[in-house]
């Protein structure tokens, strides 16, 4: 009846290599002997598109014929990395592709290292988003992902004299062949202006926004495809554009020029990924963003994915709106304004309807990390939000006060609205009263959430916190990232576990099995040598091979304590140079780090320059050469990431106890068949359950302790004073060692660990020194090592970001898959 979809190109070599020529000659305008390798990437990115567009239009299909209840996903960031071997695998296309380019001349691998990854998140958060998408798409849920098309994702890290310097991410300058402009479905979007009062129709007295200016919102369309089960699920990305009516008004006062100007004034709201991701400031710019993608997503949602004249009471029904994070919160306000203000409905009904369609996902425990907005800022920018804030509040702390009469106190710890340092909204809040459910990201987190974070509200409301620990998808952090431990397991137990992965438990068995082992151990030192080419190519770097692999990647964070990782290479290094300890006696190691820090993030900047320099100098010193090595590859990555976590040995995942919420590298690290060393906080506590005491180094102060020894005044000097090995550790750094007898150039690190040290590093120093001995010890026994390794990799199942969605659906969502057949 012309709905169904034409059919995608013949799943061939011969139906390949056909559409990719064709690609190259009609897409890219090029023949196959003039083409550069951007159009031959280009032409082969379009041409396995195809071969996802039929199931992808089949898909929206079949959604809206099943009026099931979808997931809307609103997050500011995601983090997908490259998509070619992705859309690769999802097909099984991987060795057609191989063969036919083959049959051309042409390198698969060298086309693949053409793509800019997408790089619109930070870290964390931004990934788990995409690794959710992945696994909803892979286990047939409906779900639309909403967010932002930032022209410039997180800054490209450079390193100038071993300091950070950012570049612009150009992600798009080569070409997006992945995305699917909708220029005719754009959203508009308003902003500013003031609220009046009127008398409907009916006689009711209602509220009207009137807003000063606006924007459009156009949608970009990714496709998110399941692994080879034919359901392709949809990524909206939204960028900012000027109005027509905008440039009208402009354009009739004759300023040409200025007018041309002002539509950058719009398409600054998409313009650039913010780069914080722990204290932000609240920059109006920043909620500019957060109202505009959360506008056009729920404008979307709405009117275009939903039935027309479908009755709004039955949204809870149709869908759950997930906030990932408190960025999207402003969603709340949003539909409660389209409900009463637009559809003209009570508030009541609106309310009753809006606090079931929407759940929030936290994803911090640093009080400054919790986001507020200023009234003022609010007010200017959403002043019709703002009154809906005050409302849902003077609502709920009525309620409150029924609860709890007389309590004063309670009333002002639970508003909305602080009133110091300055009059805001608190969006945390505002989040955990409109959803239906809040969740932490790891057991513990969720349990300090209750706790420490939202403990008045955990009181009033028990049933609404809930914990679903994060995961991560294997289909890319397995399968593609390594596919050298992959055919051994799938060798070993079938391919079964990249859909289920705790069938990994299958694999437990083969730890003891010594043939097993050593075809383990062949697959390591096959990624160690991998990273090793990448890296030379990449950096021109060279790596010893042989060495123990011990890897610290994640965003640099006081919290995060890379300055113990540091402190430990140096307190080695300075024992090596004093004669006290024989570097021949540990086993060699190349400490690998990773980390982007925020630009205007101090501290974390001088902790970047720390690391280089401390490698400079070990890797210059022939006295430790071959036991220690320090490598820093700028621009830690997604599309690193994936090289570097198949190779290491050994995990860092040593925040402060009660300081990291979850932590999601932890997880990769632990399923390719690394051993962390790790303290007892976010998802560590998991992982060290599921693999056992024997097969993890645990080291460092419980939460609990944390909390005794800072409220009774924590003293970091006194560890100095005490402890040999830190002292000439820190006096090692403080001498100017690493900065050619530069004493200042370090001093802020130095001084800030003695007198301040927020993060209690120096509290946990010694205990990490002593677990960093029983890995050396472990180390040298290999058999036992790759016993652990094998152990890590088989009960850590549990850590795919499918269970997590099963927890969400299960929990939160109350949602069912739709099947393919
Ligand atoms: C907020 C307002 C203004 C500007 C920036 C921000 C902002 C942006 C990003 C605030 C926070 C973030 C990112 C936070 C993040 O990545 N958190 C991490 O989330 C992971 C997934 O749940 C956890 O595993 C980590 O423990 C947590 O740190």
């Amino acid at each position: 009846n012309g709905t169904a979809p034409v059919a995608a190109p013949q799943h061939s070599v011969e139906g390949f290599v056909k559409e990719f020529l064709r690609e190259l000659n009609f897409g890219q305008g090029v023949t196959l002997e003039r083409a550069s390798v951007n159009d031959q990437y280009l032409a082969l990115a379009r041409t396995v598109r195809e071969y996802l567009m039929a199931r992808w239009l089949e898909t929206l299909r079949r959604q809206r014929d099943a009026q099931a209840k979808s997931v809307a996903y609103l997050s500011a960031e995601y983090l997908l990395g490259r998509q070619l071997d992705n859309a690769l695998i999802a097909t099984d296309m991987t060795e057609i592709v191989e063969e036919g380019l083959a049959s051309l001349g042409i390198e698969l691998g060298k086309l693949r290292e053409q793509e800019v990854e997408p790089g619109l998140g930070n870290g964390g958060l931004g990934r788990l988003a995409a690794c959710f998408v992945d696994s909803l798409a892979t286990m047939s849920v409906p779900c639309i992902g909403y967010g932002i098309r930032y022209e410039y994702g997180i800054f490209r890290q450079t390193f100038v004299d071993g300091w950070q310097v950012e570049q612009p991410d150009t992600w798009l300058s080569l070409g997006a062949p992945w995305e699917f402009p909708h220029p005719e479905a754009a959203v508009t979007v308003h902003f500013g202006g003031s609220t009046e009062k009127y008398t409907d129709d009916d006689g009711v007295e209602r509220t009207r926004w009137v807003p000063a200016w606006d924007v459009l919102g156009v949608p970009y369309n990714y496709m998110v495809p399941g692994y080879q089960n034919g359901r392709v699920n949809t990524l909206r990305l939204w960028s900012a554009q000027a109005t027509n009516a905008f440039d009208l008004a402009i354009f009739n006062s004759g300023e040409y020029v200025d007018a041309v100007r002002a539509q950058t004034f719009a398409e600054n709201i998409s313009k650039v990924l913010y780069p914080e991701d722990s204290t932000p400031q609240g920059k109006e710019l920043r909620l500019q963003q957060q109202y505009f993608f959360v506008a056009c997503s729920l404008r979307d949602f709405v009117e275009n994915v939903l039935p027309e004249d479908f009755d709004l009471h039955g949204l809870p029904e149709r869908i759950i709106f997930q906030l990932n994070d408190t960025h999207p919160v402003i969603a709340v306000p949003e539909l409660m304004r389209i409900l009463v203000d637009e559809k003209k409905w009570d508030w009541d009904e609106a309310w009753a309807v809006t606090r079931q369609c929407f759940a929030y996902t936290c994803h911090t425990l640093l009080p400054e990390a919790l986001e507020v907005w200023p009234v003022a800022l609010l007010g200017k920018l959403l002043p019709r939000h703002l009154e809906i804030i005050y409302r849902i509040n003077d609502d709920f702390l009525a309620e409150v006060a029924q609860r709890y009469p007389g309590d004063e106190l309670r009333l002002r710890r639970m508003s909305i609205i602080a009133e110091y340092p300055e009059r805001s909204v608190r969006m945390a809040y505002l989040a955990t009263i409109a959803g239906s459910k809040v969740n932490g990201v790891a057991a513990l987190h969720s349990q300090l959430l209750r706790d420490k974070v939202l403990p008045d509200f955990s009181e009033y409301w028990p049933d609404k916190f809930t914990n679903v620990t994060n995961g991560v998808t294997p289909r890319r952090f397995i399968r593609l990232a390594n596919p050298a431990l992959s055919d051994l397991i799938t060798d070993a137990i079938g391919p079964g576990w990249i859909t289920d992965l705790e069938r990994l438990r299958e694999m437990e068995p083969l730890a003891d099995d010594p043939e097993f082992r050593q075809k383990f151990r062949d697959v390591k030192a096959h990624n160690k040598v991998r990273l090793n080419a990448l890296l030379q190519r990449r950096d021109g770097v060279t790596l010893p091979v042989d060495a123990m692999l011990d890897v610290m990647v994640k965003r640099l964070h006081e919290y995060k304590r890379q300055t113990l990782k540091v402190l430990h290479i140096v307190s080695l290094y300075e024992r090596i140079i004093t004669g006290e300890l024989d570097p021949t006696s540990i086993p060699p190691r190349v400490f690998a780090f990773g980390a982007k820090a925020a630009p205007g993030y101090k501290m974390a900047k001088q902790t970047i320059g720390l690391i280089n320099h401390v490698g400079r100098t070990v890797n210059a010193d022939p006295r430790v050469k071959g036991a220690l090595t320090v490598v820093f590859p700028p621009n830690y990555n997604v599309t690193l990431a994936e090289t570097l976590i198949p190779a290491a040995d050994l995990s860092e995942q040593i925040s402060l106890a009660g300081k990291e919420a979850s932590g999601t590298g932890n997880m990769k690290f632990a399923l390719n068949g690394a051993l962390t060393i790790g303290t007892d906080d976010g998802a560590n506590v998991e992982i060290r359950e599921l693999v056992g005491d024997d097969n993890f180094f645990l080291f460092g102060l419980l939460e609990p302790e944390v909390e005794k020894i800072v409220a009774a005044g924590y003293q970091p000097s006194r560890y100095y004073e005490e402890n040999p090995l830190l002292r000439r550790a820190i006096d090692r750094i403080a001498s100017g060692a690493f900065a050619d007898g530069d004493r200042t150039v370090f001093e802020p690190i130095v001084s800030n660990l003695l007198h301040e040290d927020r993060f209690l590093v120096l509290a946990d120093f010694q205990s990490y020194l002593d677990a960093q001995d029983r890995v050396d010890a472990a180390y040298r026994d290999t058999e036992a090592w790759t016993r652990s390794a094998i152990l890590n990799v088989a009960r850590s199942g549990f850590f795919s970001s499918d269970r997590s969605m099963w927890d969400y659906i299960d929990r939160i969502w109350h949602s069912q898959p739709v099947h393919a057949r």
